[in-house]
Order: C-alpha cells, then sequence, then structure tokens
C-alpha cells in the first residue's frame, strides 16, 4: 500500500466520532514477533486448536481437495497450518500465495520453495479485497482451492467478511471451494482471556501500533499514556479491541492535530467469532455450500471446507 494512501487511511480513521485504526498496522517487524508470541500464550487457544484441526484431518482434507489442485493462500501464511496442507494434498500443483507486502510475500516464497522443491510457487502481490488475475502455471490445475486460515476472517465486520467472500468465490472458479479457519462463539470468559493474557504480551502488541506509526508516520502518540482493552461484545460475537489515554493529549500525523481526551479510547481491532449457522449463512450468500466441518472437542475453533453452489 502507497504511503500516501495509507495517511490518508489514518486520518479519517482518527476523524471518525469513535477514533479507529486498521488492525494491518499491528504488523511491523516488532509486531509480528509479538503476534507470533502471542500465538504461543497458554490462553491464546486459537493457532494450537486449529493446528491440531488441520493435523487431525488432514488426510480427509486432502481426498475432498483432489489431485493437481492449486491451492491458493489469502494472505502469505507459510504458517505451520499451510505446510502440513502442502505436504499432504495429492501430487500438489501449484501453490499462489496472495499479498499485499511484497517483501513478506518473497520470503514466503523462499522458504516453500525450499521445503517443496517439486511445487510450482506463484506469489502474486496483490490486495485480495478486491479481485486479482491469477498467475498462469506450468500444469493446469484441476481445481482452484482458496486457503484462509488462522480466523482472519474474524477481523473483517460482516459486510466486508461477504465482500472478502465474493472475492474468494471468483477466485476459487468454476469447481473451486475454501477452506478456511473460523473462531466460533464460546464462553465470553474463554474469549477475554484469550485477548487479556497474564503475561501482558497482547497489551504490549497492541500499543506496538501506535509505537509503528510514530516511527513510520511521524505522529507523536504518547505511548506511556496508553492502556490495553479487549471487551467480548456478546451482542455483535466479537471482541473489541481498544487503546485507552489515560490522559489528555494532542497528537500530530500528516499536518493534522488530533485531541484525544482523558479516558478516550482508539478501536484497534474487531475478531469477530461465529457460530455455525452463522457463518453458513454468510457464506451462501457468497454462493458457498459448507460441505464439511471440522472441530476440536470442546468446539473452540472451526476448519470448513465451502464449496461452490
Ligand atoms: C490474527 C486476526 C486472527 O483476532 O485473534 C490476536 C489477532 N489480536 N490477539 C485474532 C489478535 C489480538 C488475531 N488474528
Amino acid at each position: 500500500m502507497n504511503a500516501r494512501v495509507a495517511m490518508a487511511e489514518l486520518i479519517e480513521g482518527l476523524s471518525k466520532p469513535e477514533k479507529m485504526i486498521s488492525p494491518k498496522y499491528f504488523y511491523d517487524e516488532r509486531g509480528s514477533k509479538l503476534f507470533e508470541k502471542i500465538t504461543e500464550l497458554p490462553e491464546y487457544y486459537p493457532t494450537e486448536t486449529e493446528l491440531a484441526i488441520m493435523r487431525d484431518n488432514v488426510d480427509e482434507m486432502a481426498d475432498l481437495i483432489g489431485p493437481q489442485a492449486s491451492l491458493i493462500e489469502f494472505g502469505s501464511g507459510s504458517s505451520l497450518k499451510t505446510r502440513i496442507l502442502l505436504k499432504h494434498l495429492h501430487e500438489q500443483a501449484v501453490y499462489v500465495p496472495v499479498d499485499i507486502s511484497e517483501d513478506h510475500l518473497h520470503e514466503t516464497a523462499e522458504s516453500i520453495r525450499a521445503e517443496f522443491p517439486e511445487l510450482e510457487v506463484l506469489p502474486v502481490v496483490a490486495d485480495f479485497m478486491h479481485p486479482f488475475t491469477l498467475p498462469n502455471p506450468a500444469v493446469m490445475p484441476r481445481r482452484n482451492i482458496v486457503y484462509f486460515p488462522g480466523s482472519t476472517i474474524g477481523n473483517f465486520t460482516h459486510d466486508a467478511a461477504l465482500e472478502l467472500l465474493k472475492v474468494m468465490y471468483q477466485e476459487a472458479g468454476e469447481d473451486g471451494a475454501l477452506l478456511i479457519g473460523v473462531d466460533l462463539q464460546k464462553d465470553p470468559a474463554i474469549i477475554e482471556r484469550a485477548y487479556n493474557d497474564s503475561a501482558g504480551v497482547t497489551a504490549e502488541f497492541n500499543l506496538n501500533m501506535l509505537r509503528h506509526l510514530n516511527r513510520e508516520f511521524g505522529s507523536d502518540f504518547n505511548l506511556d499514556a496508553f492502556s490495553h482493552r479487549a471487551e467480548y461484545d456478546e451482542d455483535n460475537g466479537r471482541i473489541e479491541m481498544r487503546l485507552t489515554s489515560g490522559e489528555w493529549q494532542e497528537v500530530s500525523l500528516g499536518g493534522k492535530d488530533f485531541v484525544i481526551e482523558e479516558d478516550e479510547a482508539i478501536l484497534t481491532e474487531y475478531s469477530h467469532k461465529y457460530t455455525l449457522e452463522g457463518f453458513a449463512g454468510m457464506a451462501a450468500k457468497a454462493g458457498f455450500t459448507v460441505a464439511e466441518v471440522w472441530t476440536d472437542a470442546k468446539q473452540l475453533f472451526s476448519v470448513q471446507y465451502c464449496t461452490r453452489q
């Protein structure tokens, strides 16, 4: 994303009645490391639960996907989950990671190539919120499988999530399918604990967003004044993460000044949790049928295989 567009978007968010900053600004180098640490926390159940679901069911997934598929990952994961899937696919044909960050993408592509020398890896630099052109592989794949692990879908409001599913529908093509990780609604106490860990890593991750903006966009947020909040909103089925300023401050960004009142909060992230019915309903609006759902014994998390209707 170009710097001028990013600046305009940041200014727009900070000009809203409730100030907000997109969760994509979490992920500078330090932020990515902090997220890694989050995934290893005892309270943060999504990563290890999804990984276990993949490990336990990957053979069945590979059978459903069939041979010579093109795996199109939205976001350049290079995660363990992706590797497990690639390892088990039958006659794996092509891996297409799609990401807006070129650096990250090429790093991913290189490490996947090193691990899977037979696999054709064709990275695409694109903003996957909008349709993009798929690369031409050496051997025509039998079908496209869009892969979207990690419950990243949770970051999007229901409207935006539906738009994204429509792009996935289009990229999957005629006989294609979607394999997606979706975090589930459950006892709010379990969810709130996952976003308010006792070691304070999530708080540090949240705060790092402002550190990132200060460095990259020349703003002057007083980091010391902010504290981390994460609350589960049961009506909307989502975690809402905020940074609350304990003091009045005036922040300048891109030539504009923003007043932050004492105890005013900036919204930094939504993390939506779904019921199985809720997700199926949204997927149906995008043209998908949920054909298979795998969960863990406690029904904390799901991986869902969706075919085009
Ligand atoms: C990467 C969006 C799936 O929502 O759980 C973790 C990000 N934020 N702890 C999530 C996150 C705070 C994470 N996602």
